[in-house]
């Protein structure tokens, strides 16, 4: 059993409390504001006065605030009490700010872990649950079986940056699929369609289509985006504009498609529409 102190007490600081101590760790919180540790208080958790005094309680501190920001200020408030101890910073943020965070806790002489979430609150502990882990790889090796406790715990590498990259990744492509759904859905409620009936039709499809992911990933990556072309990109633009003249028709808006349907006539109009849909990347990645 372990000493661990956990810093951000809300949904997210509350779920891996209660994770730790049913597991039966020594669990010492701290929240910027007094009074929501009751119920951890209960489950046999210990409150310190402060984020400087919970830290100095155990070898590995768990932060899960808000942003940045609040991190930023958790560790100034703490500086002195971080030398020598590990810091796994669970909190949402940018690659930036995560490589910016690492080299100052470096400074105070502690391990940085940056970590990004894939799970709501209710997940942790649970089959699905998963959280990105870069920065210190001793203090990975050093805490993994404890973090393993809260959720599968992937090590993406020295960076610290790396996991905040990988969360944001992920994310994107939750809201591109998320984005699908709503002008999908937008579609045939025009005509009075339950979401819940359509979605039956629509899921399947969506899964069917995750099939096509391998093959672009292959274009992608050697830059080819002209061989084994199934369903050129100047087809699928003639298929998008009457995809976005319908949603027009139907009374819907076609906020969330008109980007797309940009990018594939600029694409289709600088010579590339025999080729692939994957052709598309070459439009958004970073050049040079
Ligand atoms: N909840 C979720 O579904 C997602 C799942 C994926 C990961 N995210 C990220 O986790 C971070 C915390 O999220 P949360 O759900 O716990 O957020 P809240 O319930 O809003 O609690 C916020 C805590 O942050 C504390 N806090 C805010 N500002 C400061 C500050 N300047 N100094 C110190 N602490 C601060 C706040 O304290 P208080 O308002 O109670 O005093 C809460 O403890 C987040 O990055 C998600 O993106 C969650």
């Amino acid at each position: 059993m372990a000493n661990i102190s956990i810093i951000g007490l809300g949904a997210m600081g509350q779920a891996l409390t209660a994770r730790f101590l049913q597991q039966g760790h020594t669990v010492t919180v701290w929240n910027r504001t007094p009074g929501k540790a009751g119920a951890l208080i209960a489950k046999g958790a210990r409150e310190a006065g402060s984020a400087a005094e919970a830290i100095a309680e155990s070898e590995v501190t768990v932060m899960c605030v808000l942003d940045y920001p609040a991190s930023t200020s958790v560790i100034d408030a703490a500086a002195s009490a971080l030398s020598g101890r590990a810091l796994v910073n669970l909190t949402n943020g940018t690659p930036a700010q995560a490589r910016a965070t690492a080299e100052r806790v470096a400074t105070l002489g502690a391990a940085y872990l940056d970590g990004g979430i894939m799970a709501t609150p209710p997940m942790i502990g649970g089959e699905h649950a998963l959280i990105l882990y870069s920065g210190s790889k001793p203090a990975f090796d050093a805490h993994a079986t404890l973090l393993e406790e809260l959720a599968a715990a992937n090590y993406l590498g020295t960076d610290a940056g790396l996991a905040s990259l990988h969360d944001l990744a992920l994310l994107s492509g939750m809201y591109g699929l998320f984005a699908g759904f709503f002008h999908a859905t937008a579609l045939v409620d025009s005509e009075g369609i339950s979401a819940c009936d359509f979605l039956k039709l629509l899921s399947s499809w969506m899964t069917a289509m995750m099939g096509e992911l391998p093959g672009y990933a292959t274009k992608i990556d050697s830059g080819k985006h002209g061989v084994n072309v199934v369903s050129n990109l100047g087809m699928q633009a003639a298929s998008l504009e009457n995809i976005l003249t319908a949603t027009r028709e139907q009374g819907v808006a076609t906020d969330l498609l008109d980007p797309l349907l940009e990018l594939f006539r600029k694409r289709a109009g600088a010579g590339f529409g025999d080729e692939d849909i994957s052709g598309v990347f070459e439009l958004i990645r970073r050049k040079g």
